[in-house]
């Protein structure tokens, strides 16, 4: 996202404050164009979000604006498992997407989530 969307985007998204530090989290991984940090709100032992540092609404808008983004994310997602000794048993990747997905932090997220027996189908 560039030019006013992402002015505006950077001084009321919550994740664009993390990314910025003036907002804190306990981060876990950094790379280049992405960052990991975990949930205040864990649902399970490993519970960790990755993001793009850029502002992208969703997983969709940001497949089409820069897929090449999208698979750094999922790649810091797969080592963030690996880091949290939860790949070999079993993790989840998930993109809420919208609001009736739960949704409600409107700067793609990645949920890693692991560490416990995980249900299918998801509630
Ligand atoms: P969701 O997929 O948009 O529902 O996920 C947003 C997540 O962001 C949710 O799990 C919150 O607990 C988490 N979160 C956070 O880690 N730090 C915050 O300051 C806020 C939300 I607000």
């Amino acid at each position: 996202m560039s030019g006013p969307d992402s002015v505006r985007a950077m001084t009321d998204c919550l994740f664009c404050k993390i990314v910025s530090g003036d907002v804190p989290a306990e981060i876990v991984r950094e790379s280049d164009r992405a960052l990991a940090f975990r949930d205040i709100n864990p649902q399970a032992p490993t519970h960790v979000l990755v993001i793009p540092r850029e502002h992208h609404p969703n997983v969709g808008e940001l497949a089409a604006a820069d897929p090449g983004l999208l698979a750094e994310v999922l790649r810091e997602a797969n080592q963030v498992a690996v880091d949290e000794g939860v790949a070999g048993e079993g993790f989840r990747v998930v993109f809420n997407t919208g609001p009736r997905a739960g949704q409600t932090v409107f700067h793609v997220h990645a949920h890693v989530i692991g560490g416990r027996d995980l249900n299918w189908p998801p509630g």
